[in-house]
């Protein structure tokens, strides 16, 4: 997989440091974690009066083996991401065999707790089935394109009705703002962003549709490109609803431009969704780091309850002990909300904070169906 240069977030001083929580009741979850009996200061329940959803990526097995894990899912959050059981290899391990099993109960949990689903990922260059991989090379663009449009149809399809968000297409753009070297682009030309959207909106025409991308979140050749395409694949008709910045930061880099940047994708009349956030930082986190954390998850909340149509903000994993950061930067963590003991940090009541000062934020419209 691509290392994402890791981006910024650390701009000390730019939001207070909290000294003291909102409320000491961040906690796991009340075993009613389901239904309507949130408390009143999950996060979940600060975000609903302005119609925003706060979420979270899921690590399913975590999901299914440990209760402080699931109840803290289900209270703090108003949607859920599969973090990797709705991707290709997971969902076709071998060709034509679908397994769902994993999927279809993050679902029945997302329902059974009042939340949406965000659909991830449909066309990637990542976690292919590696069917897929070992003949993509040699098949004809007609035979990969046929292969990439039954996935796109048959998962849309048999997800229809259920899933709030789709990201229909992954990471398609280098840091420079070229295409990606993927089988799809080698094969199949630019063209094929196009068509999985069309294919996906054929399957379940009242999914909204986004593509999603790392290292957007600044304006930039990357941010620019992405920018193009959606200005016109929406200039073509082609039925694209939203734009996700994934905000995978690191306090070395700065975050110069977010919402401002969030809001011309807005302005191009597309829903935006902050879709992976995580601040990672050097470990062991210093005071002066972790000032730095803080202040990104401020930031990039603030950022996204400035823009009307920023209609979610999740959170890639919730917990340290479940991160994907170490097992990629060396050295790097701390990336979450909660530590290794599911125990909120600071970063958790900024968050808190942020949703309680900000009630006054636009009320977001964005959470039905609907182009435009
Ligand atoms: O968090 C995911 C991790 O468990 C997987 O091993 C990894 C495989 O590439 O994918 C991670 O999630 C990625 C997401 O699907 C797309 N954006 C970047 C995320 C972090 O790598």
């Amino acid at each position: 997989m691509a290392l994402h240069r890791p981006l910024l977030a650390g701009v000390l001083g730019l939001c207070a440091v909290l000294a003291t929580p909102v409320s000491a009741t961040a906690a796991p979850a009340s075993p009613h974690a389901g239904g309507s009996s949130h408390h009143a200061d999950s996060l979940r329940s600060l975000a609903a009066p302005i119609g925003l959803r706060i979420g979270t990526a899921v690590n399913t097995d975590q999901l299914a083996s440990n209760a402080t894990y699931r109840n803290i899912t289900a209270s703090q959050f108003s949607t859920v991401t599969p973090e990797n059981v709705m991707k290709w290899e997971v969902v076709e391990p071998t060709r034509g065999t679908y397994d769902w099993a994993a999927a279809d109960r993050l679902v029945a949990f997302a329902q059974a707790n009042h939340q949406l689903v965000r659909g991830h990922t449909l066309v990637w260059h990542s976690q292919l089935p590696s069917w897929l991989t070992a003949a993509a090379p040699q098949m004809s663009p007609d035979e990969l394109r046929a292969i990439l449009r039954q996935h796109v149809i048959d998962q849309v399809t048999h997800f229809k009705g259920q899933i709030w968000q789709w990201d229909v297409v992954n990471e398609a753009f280098n840091d420079d703002g070229t295409l990606r070297d993927s089988i799809w682009l080698q094969k199949l030309g630019p063209g094929y962003i196009a068509d999985a959207f069309r294919w996906a909106h054929q399957a379940d025409p009242k999914a909204k549709l986004f593509y999603n991308d790392y290292n957007i979140e600044y304006t930039g050749p990357k941010s620019n490109a992405v920018y193009a395409l959606v200005k016109s694949l929406k200039a073509q008709g082609v039925p694209i609803d939203g734009v996700g910045f994934q905000t995978h930061l690191d306090t070395q880099y700065p975050l110069p431009d977010l919402q401002s940047n969030l809001q011309r994708f807005a302005d191009l009349r597309l829903d935006v969704a902050e879709t992976e956030v995580d601040v990672r930082t050097t470990l062991p986190v210093t005071a002066t780091e972790q000032s730095a954390q803080v202040a990104g998850y401020t930031q990039t909340l603030q950022a996204c309850m400035a823009v009307k149509r920023c209609i979610s903000y999740t959170v890639w994993g919730f917990d340290d002990g479940n991160s994907w950061v170490p097992g990629v930067f060396a050295g790097e963590g701390a990336a979450t909300v909660y530590d290794e003991k599911f125990q909120p940090k600071a970063q958790y009541y900024a968050l808190q904070q942020a949703l309680e000062l900000g009630k006054g934020a636009p009320h977001r419209t964005g959470i039905g169906a609907g182009r435009g």
